[in-house]
């Protein structure tokens, strides 16, 4: 008997250990990535890392998003540098669950967010400098994980409409030529691959369509992020 109770432990363990399918929700600002998480939570074992804007809104009291669009010169570098330290969190923390879907990671930090204030002077060369040796250190020496990236693909005109009608609070000033870079930059990335790195296969939701409809945009991607008949 203790000799099947010690092998029914380590076939636990080796379960456990059993990495999670991880997958990445990306997209424009606006796109749906709350709404498609929230989506998954009527499934058992999967575990959502949602809303990294929620704590890059209150550090310790400081709300560094409005610190960001209120003087983007003085505050990207801060603002993007607690981004990666929040993503790389997200990227590390350890799932239970067969399944782990998180909102972002550090790649679209770097390859649309950064590289756009890089492009538009937001951000000094030396800034820039700093934030992608950073990128490169973390590439090669933590191991991140990333088996799929799902893209919600929107219009700009369409995320325009809904961040205005959305309000939140610190992105009243965003110009629609803001949204239109950041979707050619999501594109460049996942679909034009104009940087030699993707980390996973990427599956592209029609993300336009609004509330009523999107809910069977949502269910085309159950089957490969639950990994089982749906
Ligand atoms: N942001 C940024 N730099 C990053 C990531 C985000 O400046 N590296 C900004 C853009 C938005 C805010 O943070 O003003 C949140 O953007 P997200 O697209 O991450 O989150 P949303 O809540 O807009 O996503 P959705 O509406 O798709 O759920």
């Amino acid at each position: 008997l203790s000799h099947l109770t010690v092998a029914s432990n380590i076939s636990k363990m080796s379960a456990n250990n059993v990495k999670p399918f991880t997958v990445f929700v990306e997209g424009n600002i606006g796109s749906g990535k709350t709404t498609f998480l929230e989506h998954f939570r009527q499934f058992e074992d999967i575990t959502l890392l949602t809303e990294p804007v929620e704590m890059w809104r209150d550090l310790k009291g400081c709300n560094l998003l409005e610190l960001m669009y209120k003087d983007p010169e003085k505050w990207a570098m801060t603002f993007q540098s607690y981004v990666s330290l929040t993503m790389l969190d997200m990227h590390r923390r350890p799932a239970p669950t067969p399944v782990k879907l998180m909102e972002r990671s550090l790649f679209s930090a770097r390859y649309c967010f950064v590289e756009h204030m890089m492009r538009n002077n937001t951000l000094h060369p030396a800034q820039f400098a700093v934030l992608d040796e950073w990128f490169r250190f973390i590439q090669h020496n933590i191991p991140i994980d990333a088996d799929l990236i799902v893209y919600l693909k929107t219009s700009p005109s369409i995320v325009y409409q809904r961040i205005k009608k959305r309000a939140r609070s610190e992105e009243q000033c965003v110009p629609l030529s803001y949204i239109e870079e950041l979707h050619r930059l999501h594109e460049d990335w996942l679909i034009n691959r104009i940087h030699a790195e993707c980390p996973a296969p990427v599956l592209v939701l029609d993300a336009d369509l609004d509330l009523s409809q999107i809910t069977d945009e949502y269910k085309r991607s159950e089957h490969q992020i639950l990994r089982k008949a749906v």
